[in-house]
């Protein structure tokens, strides 16, 4: 079976009886528009709008060229419209993105979401009271977690696309840091580095070793120990995955998986940054660590796009009557997990073929 991700459940064409598509008749819908549209939503704790919007960029994304205005709002679909909202359908789209762009809310909620360890909720209360500038944040001392300061400190640089180069140089540091506290354990570059994609804003890093349990504790050794100077924040988590405890119900929280996790900012040095005073630059690194049984799956779950993953796990549910996540692949038909050597035999089990990592960039 060939899947392609945002186009399960096919998209609900238009009822025949409307003309209208859910463009409003204006400019051909854009995905970036689209995009704000779901950041907005997001930021109003609207999750259901947001995901169709989502949906809809994604949608846009994989149809081929130019399209006309009706054919665009049928591939969509009938749930953008409702999503739209019928203000909206009659404005035009392009009007309310200009609106949303400018709208004071909006902006502040991108500026402080854009904070390591700041999300929807904290951004919210934030405007609520009153704050509008990360100069304010300083000046009325609001209270700050240690990685909300962190992610204050560095804000310019962990806004700063990463480059490819620069996410290959910090892999080859940790691998040598890895190696020498555990000879034979690996490190993968994951997220959208993996995907192919040239610059990113973080550098996913997967460790294991291939003997089943010899990789707990790896964490300390990067993490904690030599590379103090190396490193400006860290946060670790410690693993909580017990196979025992069975797989997480269907629909559950798949979001969130339960490894061994360091999130950090290291200090990069760099030669010849353009414009810059100082020779290093913070970048965030998420290293995260896996036994081996499991590597494939939090292979397949930190490889991403995140809504390739959403995708993936919806068609495993809906499809196939699997739990599928960062850990295992679970039958809920047979009751029995389906163990996976490589990321192919995940597809394998769910009766996919194969997509290729640079393929998941939906
Ligand atoms: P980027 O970093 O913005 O260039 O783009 P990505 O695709 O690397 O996105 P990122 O770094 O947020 O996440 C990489 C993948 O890892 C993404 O598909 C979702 C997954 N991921 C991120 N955080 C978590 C997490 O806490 N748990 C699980 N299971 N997966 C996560
Ligand atoms: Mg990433």
């Amino acid at each position: 079976v060939s899947w392609v991700p945002g186009t399960d459940p096919p998209p609900t064409p238009l009822p025949s009886s409307s003309s209208r598509c859910p463009t409003g008749g204006d400019s051909a819908l854009s995905q970036e528009a689209l995009e704000t549209l779901a950041e907005e939503a997001g930021f109003s704790g609207s999750e259901g709008r947001s995901l169709a919007f989502t949906r809809a960029a994604s949608v846009l994304k994989a149809l081929p060229g130019q399209l006309s205005a009706l054919e665009e709002g049928q591939a969509l679909g009938s749930g953008l419209s409702l999503s739209l909202g019928q203000d909206v359908l009659e404005d035009g789209v392009s009007v309310e993105v200009e609106r949303v762009k400018l709208s004071e809310r909006y902006r502040t909620m991108k500026l402080f979401t854009k904070i390591f360890g700041v999300g929807v909720r904290t951004a919210s209360r934030w405007y609520q009271e009153g704050i509008r500038t990360l100069v304010d944040l300083q000046e009325r001392n609001t209270k700050l977690t240690r990685q909300q300061q962190a992610g204050l400190q560095h804000y310019e640089d962990l806004n700063t696309p990463v480059e490819r180069g620069e996410a290959e140089s910090i892999g080859r540091m940790v691998q040598e840091a890895v190696q020498r506290f555990l000879p034979g354990a690996s490190v993968t570059l994951a997220g959208g580095f993996r995907r192919g994609k040239p610059r990113g804003h973080d550098v996913d890093l997967l460790l294991t070793h291939p003997e089943a349990g010899r990789e707990a504790g790896l964490l300390s050794a990067v993490c904690l120990s030599p590379h103090q100077g190396l490193i400006l924040y860290q946060h670790s988590q410690e693993n909580s995955f017990a196979l025992h405890e069975g797989p997480e119900p269907p629909g559950g929280r798949d979001v969130l998986d339960r490894f061994e996790r360091c999130f950090s900012i290291f200090r990069l040095e760099v030669q010849g940054r353009p414009g810059a005073a100082r020779g290093w630059k913070a970048v965030r690194v998420d290293l995260v660590v896996a036994p081996v049984g499991q590597f494939p799956f939090a292979l397949l779950g930190w490889t991403g796009s995140r809504h390739f993953e959403r995708e993936l796990r919806r068609f495993a549910g809906h499809e196939r009557k699997m739990v599928l996540n960062s850990h295992t692949l679970y039958d809920t038909r047979l009751n029995l997990f389906l163990p996976a050597a490589s990321e192919e035999e995940i597809f394998q089990h769910l009766g996919l073929e194969y997509v290729p990592p640079t393929q998941r960039n939906a």
